[in-house]
């Protein structure tokens, strides 16, 4: 068939670029995964995104407010721990680097993680560099729109690979959490939700550290 024809042949080529993570295979699809319920927002005005833990001061913005910070364009090869990728994924959004950059947000030197907080207490731990590095973004737009809700509006956590560049702090797609609603800057690693469930604490992708413990 023409559809798989077409899969076949961009696996190929990503293949060849060094774009395929080891055990993963291509989807042109956008699969939806996540545990539990897609949260339903009626009235943005009780939204709002907090940063606390180790900062200098804790902050709250509301979506209006969120909406100010300055923005990016990303491309992103996505990786989930399910053996799904998906490529050249663009995106918008908020990047924390530019944040602390900005002076917006001031982090403390203690600082080892980051801990996304999500709709219905969903959390998952990210080490401090890949948070920083180019992996990570808080994205409000997928190609231009903003999300499906299915897929996080309106503000999810992605983490992902910039394509053809391989990276330590390339981690599987568990680690940016739909409907985020905070981020904790820690000095101690703690599993959030997957992790809690077998999951890597790590998670990076060339390594195919998928679960916790050797099996
Ligand atoms: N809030 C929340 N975010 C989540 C999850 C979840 O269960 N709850 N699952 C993660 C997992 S396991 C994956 S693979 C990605 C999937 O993102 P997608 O549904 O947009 O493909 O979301 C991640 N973020
Ligand atoms: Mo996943």
């Amino acid at each position: 068939m023409f559809g798989f024809g077409k899969r076949r042949d961009v696996e190929g080529r990503v293949k060849d670029e060094g774009r395929l993570p080891p055990g993963q295979s291509l989807t042109l699809k956008f699969p939806v995964l996540h545990y539990g319920p897609t949260p339903v927002y009626k009235d943005l005005s009780t939204w709002t995104f907090r940063v606390f833990g180790l900062v200098e001061a804790e902050k709250t913005w509301s979506w209006e407010a969120f909406n100010q910070l300055p923005r990016r364009k990303m491309v992103y090869d996505i990786h989930c721990v399910t053996r799904w990728s998906k490529f050249d994924t663009e995106w918008e959004g908020v990047h924390i680097r530019d944040l602390i950059e900005a002076g917006i947000i001031k982090i403390r030197p203690e600082v080892k993680y980051v801990i996304q907080h999500c709709e219905y207490g969903y959390t998952t731990n990210t080490p401090l560099e890949a948070v920083l590095a180019d992996n990570f973004l808080m994205a409000t737009h997928f190609d231009g729109r903003p999300l499906d809700p299915d897929h996080g509006y309106q503000l999810r956590g992605l983490m992902g690979a910039l394509p053809g560049e391989k990276a330590d702090t390339d981690l599987y797609l568990w680690k940016g959490g739909k409907w985020l609603r905070g981020l904790e800057f820690a000095a101690e690693d703690r599993a959030g939700f997957w992790e809690n469930a077998g999951y890597s604490m790590t998670a990076n992708i060339w390594r195919e550290e998928r679960y916790r413990g050797r099996w």
